[in-house]
């Protein structure tokens, strides 16, 4: 039977391979992908979120387990997919500052698997080069994400940068990442929050629909 504390504990070991084999076995044997992701995946981030604020676990251990959470998300990426692929194009990315990529990934992921274009800009990316894409791509979505509150004002100078490049009534922004809400989203002038990656790619699909 699958067991969704083991997949965390090896989550937390950051033994990849290992982690590799749960998820496989957990989906052989008809779990959903998404419970995968929430109960096994996120649930055990949140652990080591946990112990990497309590100092039981350090940064390279850290590490080991966003190396192995990314692996497992590769087998879980095309079975995340939606009926009804909508056309559009998104531009994401981490804002300056920002090294954290696991969530923007999933949001790009399962935003490429709702049948949209997607541009990762990658993380630590400044305002300029939001603006410099925007441009040069004409999205119909900006998709911004930040997990740390020092670089949540990257969100608004973001958003005040499109704007001063003339660009703002032919773009939606949205935001997203664990500090961020509909409250700061309102603050900062942005079109929309969302607070995981599947209302990510409703919010975004319902703006490239026209
Ligand atoms: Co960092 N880190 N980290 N870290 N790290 C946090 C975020 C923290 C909460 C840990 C803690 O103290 N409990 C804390 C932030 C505190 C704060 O600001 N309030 C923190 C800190 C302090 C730091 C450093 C400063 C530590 C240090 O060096 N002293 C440092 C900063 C580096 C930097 O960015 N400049 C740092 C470094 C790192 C690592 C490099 C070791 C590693 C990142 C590796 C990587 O991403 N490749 C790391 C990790 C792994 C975490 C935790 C443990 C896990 C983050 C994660 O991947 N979660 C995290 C604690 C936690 O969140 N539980 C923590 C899983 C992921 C699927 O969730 O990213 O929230 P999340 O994404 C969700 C939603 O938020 C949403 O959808 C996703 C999926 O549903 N979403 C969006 C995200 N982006 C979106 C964009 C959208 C829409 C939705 O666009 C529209």
């Amino acid at each position: 039977m699958a067991d969704m504390n083991t997949m965390q504990e090896i989550l937390q070991t950051g033994d990849g391979d290992k982690l590799r084999e749960l998820v496989q076995s957990a989906l052989d044997e008809g779990v959903k992908p998404s419970d995968i992701l929430n109960q096994g995946l996120i649930s055990g981030m949140d652990v080591v979120g946990e112990k990497m604020k309590t100092g039981e676990m350090f940064i390279p251990e850290v590490l080991m387990s966003a190396r192995a959470m990314g692996n497992a998300l590769e087998i879980l990426k095309p079975l995340l997919g939606e009926e009804g692929a909508a056309a559009g194009k998104v531009i994401i990315g981490t804002v300056k500052g920002d090294l954290h990529d696991i969530g923007k990934n999933l949001v790009a992921m399962m935003l490429e698997s709702a049948g949209l274009e997607v541009i990762d800009l990658g993380v630590d990316v400044p305002p300029e080069v939001f603006v410099e894409n925007v441009v040069k791509l004409k999205p119909n979505v900006v998709a911004m994400s930040a997990l740390l509150t020092t670089t949540m004002p990257m969100m608004k100078a973001t958003v005040d940068a499109i704007a001063e490049s003339g660009n703002r009534e032919q773009v939606k922004i949205i935001i997203g990442g664990a500090p961020v809400n509909q409250g700061y989203a309102d603050e900062i002038g942005a079109d929309g929050y969302s607070s995981d990656a599947g209302s990510a790619t409703q919010l975004a699909k319902s703006y490239c629909v026209h």
